[in-house]
């Protein structure tokens, strides 16, 4: 068994629960559910929204969602932002569906004034960023939609960098159909740390980002080390956001808006990271979109604490590691979970370090969040 154990220190806030139990309560919210509303009635209403024609006509407009509060949607149409509100029947279904409507959605609005209209219809997504909303992982949220990538914000010695993380947002970046490139912010204080750091920490970091490297090396993901402070490679980040909608998401504190501003010019607020705790500070609070040149547009977020998987199984998590899939034809068992079974290719080449053990890391805390079938 390779050591994994030396990776297996990440601040991921999860309670793996057994499958039978995440059923029952999907079962008792679904219950509860059908209970408040009947279900005809539901149903109805939600196939009149998705079949609906989309109601562009003299006096509407088509845009995109920037930001969502409470009570008003901001929506950008050609070079113009308009204050929105959700037309009779949409307002009805936000109350009941809490995702209605999302960041980047793109959306049909009557126009009431030169500044403002009302969203009737909202576009049929093309992709889609989720994160589980509590710890019982069944909640969803969905934090932005229509997006081509997302970068994967990680950053080095404060916050700490925890590589076990990305294939997290790896998955979830898959699933939602979007294409993932990691970034590695704050290069700068591998050289010069703050002086709370300790030079066993910023050495340990060093290492952890080299292992990372080479563990990423034989896949398609493009990592791209970088530096707001020293603005180290921020021209390659920018080229790569070129008439593209990209969303950067990572923890809080590793630089997601300061590379955003670093970008483009633009003054998001940025905050500190605490001393003690050596953590971000929730800075950004809300999901928002920002319009830049040419179509292209990118989605600030604010740092995700809890990122969860959902609806997962073995087979999808084996799709982010096409590295293994290449071997585990010679596997003994055809479904191998590579964890436990004997002759397992897998693990020989974890001895023979054809794999890198940082992959069988991540791949094992992956899958101790969602029991494979045989297990339950
Ligand atoms: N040394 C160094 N500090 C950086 C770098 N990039 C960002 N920071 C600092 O990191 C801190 C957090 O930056 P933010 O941009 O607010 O981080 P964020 O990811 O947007 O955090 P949330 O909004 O809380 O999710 C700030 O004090 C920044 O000045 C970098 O490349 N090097
Ligand atoms: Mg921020
Ligand atoms: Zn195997």
């Amino acid at each position: 068994m390779a050591k994994i154990d030396k990776y297996l220190d990440y601040e991921e806030e999860y309670h793996p629960k057994g499958k039978r139990e995440n059923r029952k309560e999907r079962r008792e919210t679904q219950a509860k559910d059908r209970s408040k509303y009947k279900k005809s009635d539901r149903d109805q209403k939600r196939d009149h929204l998705k079949n609906e024609e989309p109601p562009l006509g003299a006096n509407y407009l088509r845009g995109r969602v920037l930001t969502i509060s409470p009570d008003m949607v901001t929506v950008s149409s050609g070079h113009e932002t308009y204050f929105c509100s959700l037309k009779g029947a949409l307002k009805k279904e936000k109350t009941k569906q809490k995702n209605l409507i999302t960041v980047g959605d793109w959306v049909h609005f009557e126009k009431k004034s030169v500044d403002s209209g009302a969203i009737a219809h909202i576009e049929k997504r093309s992709s889609f960023l989720i994160r589980a909303e509590n710890l019982s992982r069944r909640k969803q949220q969905l934090i932005a939609a229509n997006i081509d990538q997302v970068f994967i914000v990680m950053s080095l010695v404060a916050p700490k960098f925890k590589p076990l993380l990305v294939d997290r947002y790896i998955l979830s970046a898959k699933k939602g159909n979007m294409a993932p490139i990691v970034l590695i912010n704050k290069v700068d204080l591998l050289d010069d740390p703050p002086e709370t750091i300790s030079p066993e920490e910023v050495e340990a970091d060093k290492i952890s980002l080299e292992e990372f490297l080479e563990a990423f090396k034989p896949l398609d993901i493009p990592v791209i080390p970088l530096s707001v402070s020293t603005g180290e490679n921020l021209d390659q980040l920018k080229k790569l956001m070129e008439n593209k909608t990209s969303v950067f998401s990572g923890q809080s504190g590793v630089g997601k808006s300061s590379l955003i501003n670093a970008v483009l010019g633009s003054a998001l607020p940025i905050g500190p990271i605490a001393l003690k705790t050596n953590k971000g500070s929730h800075t950004t609070t809300t999901a928002e979109l920002i319009s830049l040149e040419n179509e292209a547009f990118c989605i600030d977020t604010p740092g995700i604490k809890s990122f969860g998987l959902w609806d997962n199984d073995p087979s999808s998590i084996l799709e982010i590691f096409p590295d293994f899939l290449a071997l585990a034809a010679d596997c003994k068992f055809p479904n191998c979970t590579h964890i436990h079974e004997p002759d397992c290719a897998i693990k020989k080449a974890i001895e023979e370090k054809t794999i890198h053990p940082l992959r069988y890391a991540s791949y094992a805390t992956l899958l101790e969040d969602t029991p494979p079938k045989e297990w339950e």
